[in-house]
């Protein structure tokens, strides 16, 4: 029995979930998490809402609302839909909690005492007008390396990491003035000390995927450089040191600590030491655009404050929609929220699992989704379930047969169950998520023409022993998929059970013991129901829309500056005028 800690990449609480946090981390996750707690591994999954830093700060600036309201708002959001998901988290806290500001401050700490922080003079952009110095999203100007409109950490068309000072033409985001060059004292964690250990870490560390090996390499090849940790905001864990005042620890500085905080927060609750999973084996599933903080910054922190570091890193790619980058400020995304109120979670979790394995780039497509819905779930393990649970009913009165003498064909296919959970269960392990579950499709596959090739509607008249043989196993057959599909859907696998009369939490080798002969089964339902055309047309329709939509408002105002931006211009004329100065 191992014990296991693992982690999803905190959200930050300025918006609801959409695919893309599902696809790359939760369900991934969940999936793993599951399969150890049936496979009789000790689990501990936690995340928590990411609740400091600018894209809080700025959301709550836009809505006039103080930061803590705006985080609570989201992160309620953010709990219904990972809810909603049935994502089986032990803990979900939030980095507001006391416990997670006490433990970043004595982190923070910890590395200044040791001499890993140190005190350095900079110059940052201010804005006279707020009376403000402005970090990361709080500055829009252009990126200096491809000429695209930026924000002041990040250049979304090249992907780069800015420093605010570095954009041309900056402009303060809350009042559009062009900021002044300040002197501000920051706090810098010594990253390059760290440069051999890391090297160690990413060039021995046998669990992390090639992406993040991949990635982490190169970083390290340019030489790693001191990270700025501190901010002049007001929204954030106060620095704790001397001296500090109105500086706080930069988000990244501390969300990673959210993982810690928020296993603390569950240990306080159950009793139970959160310390031993960390000793045990760590996986943090992240998306593919925080690999560098993952790979090198949290090690960097980790080993600085003499703590174990993560055994794995698991990185999922991006989420494309409809053949486009997902944009949540031109609407271009589909909301939990909104895929939850049309469908069941577990087709979203089936499709966003078998789509494409983790390691590569994909496309949610609405036709892909319902295609893949109705001629697989429907129509191979949706079919295989149907026909074997009705056809027990009428034939043999609802109960499991007898298996006996068996053809060539059932010791065949009865290999193929037994063989199942084994795989199933190597791959899980192995974080092919997707191979996993297209075992399973396939086992159905052959399920469906075993019985096909049994005839057994024939056989009932004419050979009633090769019929109780076909049911015999089909049902086993059932009974495994029903065990096995917990980690990946896990309402229909309680359907699954419910049907086959056995219970609903099952230890992953559950599915290996068959059910015996005489066993009653209840009546069966459709699981399964095909998704119709006009259905899909409709979702397309939404998502049509709202692209329009944002477009028409951005349009709208765009046109509004304008007319503003015009209206000031014909003030100003008409005040030069009056007092003679043109
Ligand atoms: N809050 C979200 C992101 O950049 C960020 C993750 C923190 S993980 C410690 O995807
Ligand atoms: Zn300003």
């Amino acid at each position: 029995m191992t014990k296991i800690f693992i982690s999803c990449a905190l959200p930050y609480a300025n918006g609801p979930c959409h695919l893309g946090h599902l696809r790359s981390t939760y369900i991934p996750a969940d999936i793993y998490a599951r399969y150890n707690r049936m496979a009789g591994n000790e689990v501990l999954m936690v995340c928590a809402t990411d609740e400091h830093g600018t894209p809080i700060a700025v959301k709550a600036d836009a809505e006039g609302k103080a930061p803590i309201e705006v985080a609570k708002r989201y992160h309620d959001m953010i709990v219904e839909d990972i809810n909603s998901c049935d994502i089986s988290f032990d803990n979900f806290a939030r980095t507001t909690d006391e416990i997670h500001y006490k433990i970043s401050q004595d982190f923070f700490k910890y590395l200044y005492d040791k001499g890993l922080i140190y005190e350095e003079t900079i110059q940052q952009l201010y804005c006279e007008n707020c009376g403000k110095f402005l970090p990361d999203r709080y500055v829009e100007g252009i990126c200096p390396v491809c000429g695209a409109e930026a924000r002041g950490d990040h250049c979304e068309v090249c992907g780069r990491a800015l420093d605010p000072i570095e954009l041309v033409e900056p402009k303060c985001l809350t009042c559009g003035n062009t900021p002044v060059i300040r002197d501000s004292t920051q706090y810098f964690f010594k990253l390059s000390h760290f440069q051999k250990p890391l090297e160690e870490y990413i060039s021995t560390n046998e669990y992390l995927p090639p992406n993040v090996r991949n990635y982490a390499e190169n970083w390290l090849k340019e030489g790693l450089q001191d990270w700025i940790m501190t901010r002049d905001m007001k929204w954030g864990i106060p620095v704790p040191l001397e001296g500090a005042e109105g500086k706080v620890i930069y988000v990244w500085g501390e969300a990673f600590i959210g993982y810690i905080s928020s296993a603390a927060a569950w240990s306080r609750r159950t009793g139970i030491p959160w310390e031993d999973y960390w000793n045990g084996h760590v996986v943090h599933f992240i998306g593919k655009d925080i690999i560098y903080h993952h790979s090198l910054f949290w090690p960097a922190m980790l080993l600085g404050r003499d703590c174990k570091l993560p055994d794995d890193i698991f990185a999922g790619e991006f989420l494309s929609l409809e053949g486009r980058k997902m944009s949540t400020s031109k609407n271009w995304v589909v909301w939990v929220a909104d895929f939850v109120k049309d469908f069941d979670s577990d087709l979203l979790r089936y499709y966003l699992t078998i789509n494409a394995p983790l390691n590569k780039d994909t496309d949610f497509s609405w036709d892909e989704f319902q295609r893949r819905i109705n001629d697989e779930l429907a129509d191979v393990i949706g079919n295989f379930l149907h026909r074997t649970f009705t056809f027990t009913k009428k034939f043999f009165d609802g109960k499991v047969p007898e298996y006996k003498n068996p053809s060539e064909a059932d010791l065949e296919f009865e290999q193929s169950i037994k063989e199942l959970p084994d795989k199933v269960g190597d791959l899980i392990s192995d974080m092919k998520f997707r191979e996993g579950l297209v075992e399973i499709i396939l086992t159905a596959k052959k399920g469906n023409k075993y019985f096909n090739d049994q005839e057994p509607w024939k056989a009932v008249k004419e050979d009633m022993e090769k019929a109780s043989n076909c049911l015999y196993l089909s049902n086993q057959l059932c009974k495994a998929m029903a065990v096995l599909l917990k980690p990946y859907i896990p309402n229909k696998a309680d359907a699954i059970c419910n049907i086959i009369n056995i219970p609903t939490e099952n230890e992953w080798d559950d599915a290996k013991v068959f059910l015996e002969t005489g066993h009653e089964i209840n009546k069966a339902k459709p699981l399964f129901k095909k998704i119709e055309d006009k259905v899909i047309e409709e979702q397309k329709g939404k998502l049509y829309k709202n692209l329009e939509d944002s477009e028409s408002d951005k349009k709208e105002s765009k046109d509004k500056d304008s007319k503003d931006k015009k209206s000031k211009d014909s003030k100003k004329e008409d005040e030069g005028e009056k007092n003679g100065f043109n």
